[in-house]
């Protein structure tokens, strides 16, 4: 037994699955997850002295690539004034404005401790805002482990084939109404039935979490002007989007503004965080102005702040989102070209730094066309790249992820292992 599987021998006995996140226990992958024990750059050290190129990022976060040193140096900085205050400190002052400078459609913000906590604060403000009690998602759209957003959610509940949670009250999931992702008709449908009882349309602008789904033309724009319409309010969830693809997210990308957006991963810098914020009238409402209670022992933590601000300004003082983009096309077309030479039915969505393998004959489009992709296929390719040191998601619904320290060497290794891979 190595140490990794010695380690989660271990685990198993103590923690459910062995895991602190059902995704990293591997099961649908098959064999055992490797146990991390360092990271740098884009390189993850296992307990077994194993080096693997990383294209799970903390699953979004390292965007900078892991243990940059100026993040590294700002935590460093923050750890010798204390960990945790609860009175409001300066780096909250200083996150918020750069988070209202940064994002598109935030006027007031609220830091909180998790992408989850976001969303679900984003609903019931929402709610408690527009005085109505549905909300509308999409299937295969992953907002967090949220009571009434775990239906039909993509990420690990998808993965192990639970998209409906157990120990949901159904009168929670009555006052979600899910419909397919980039279908307009059926989002004016549920406005022309239950508009009066609909508080918000929650929202992956790209969905990352069933694969990645890329909108059709005018789908984003059309949930943009049913909620105007229909006094609800679009909420984008953000989590895995925003500062990524482009400093401003999808919402500067396309030029559609949501009323709030959950934003959190990259905001951190690796440390836990998450926020929301959107239009000031919206915001105002959350107490101590307002009626919505939300709050958080943690919230605003001196750590997470120094780390997430270092983040921040170094992506709005160098972007690398261009050398992302380039990456990412690079990676994606070298896919695509090697699957098409061995006649592999392969669809490689990519935008930005971000992508996924789809192993099907047509794209990828809405949750059941990702269902009906080959995730088999993809476990094969999984767990060849794994063995020659390229680490993808332990998931055929997670999307990949390429950060600051990946290289053209590395692209082209994971390239050559891919290849091989594919047969
Ligand atoms: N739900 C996360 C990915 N979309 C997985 C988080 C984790 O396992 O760390």
């Amino acid at each position: 037994m190595n140490q990794s599987e010695e380690l989660f021998e271990r685990a198993k006995k103590l923690i459910p699955g062995g895991v602190n996140s059902p995704v990293r226990a591997f099961r649908s992958v098959g064999g055992s997850p490797f146990f991390t024990k360092k990271a740098s750059g884009c390189r993850l050290t296992t307990a077994d002295d194993r080096e693997l190129i990383d294209y799970v990022c903390t699953w979004g976060p390292a965007i900078h690539g892991h243990d940059h040193q100026v993040i590294r140096e700002a935590v460093a900085e923050a750890l010798a004034k204390g960990t945790s205050f609860g009175t409001p400190g300066p780096a909250e002052v200083e996150m918020a404005e750069l988070l209202v400078e940064i994002v598109p459609s935030v006027e007031k913000v609220r830091m909180c401790n998790s992408g989850t906590e976001a969303t679900m604060s984003s609903i019931r403000l929402a709610r408690g805002f527009t005085g109505r009690s549905k909300i509308i998602k999409f299937a295969g759209c992953y907002h967090g482990h949220v009571d009434s957003l775990l239906v039909k959610a993509g990420s690990g509940a998808l993965t192990l084939g639970n998209p409906d949670s157990a120990g949901i009250p159904e009168s929670f999931a009555k006052e979600t109404i899910v419909l397919p992702y980039n279908d307009l008709q059926s989002v004016q449908d549920a406005f022309a039935q239950s508009g009066e009882d609909i508080a918000a349309i929650i929202v992956e602008p790209y969905p990352a979490n069933c694969g990645l789904i890329l909108p059709e033309d005018g789908y984003l724009e059309g949930l943009r002007k049913a909620c105007s319409d229909n006094g609800a309010v679009l909420i984008f969830d953000e989590v895995m989007t925003g500062f990524r693809l482009g400093i401003g997210g999808v919402q500067e990308r396309t030029g559609v503004t949501p009323d709030l957006t959950a934003m959190g991963k990259i905001i951190g810098g690796g440390l836990p965080v998450g926020a929301f914020g959107g239009k000031v009238e919206i915001m105002d409402c959350l107490a101590p102005l307002g009626p919505v209670y939300q709050a958080g022992t943690l919230s605003g933590n001196p750590l997470a702040m120094a780390a997430g601000i270092a983040s921040l300004r170094m992506l709005k003082d160098t972007p690398p989102y261009e050398r992302l983009e380039q990456l990412g096309a690079m990676l994606a077309r070298g896919i695509r070209e090697a699957a098409e030479k061995k006649g592999i039915a392969l669809q490689v969505p990519q935008v930005g730094s971000m992508f996924c393998l789809f192993f099907s004959e047509s794209p990828v489009g809405n949750f059941e066309q990702a269902l009906a992709t080959d995730a088999d296929a993809f476990k094969k390719v999984f767990q060849a790249c794994l063995a020659n040191g390229i680490y993808l998601p332990p998931s055929a619904y997670e999307t990949c992820f390429i950060s600051a320290a990946h290289g053209e060497d590395e692209i082209s290794r994971t390239l050559e292992q891919v290849r091989l891979a594919l047969s």
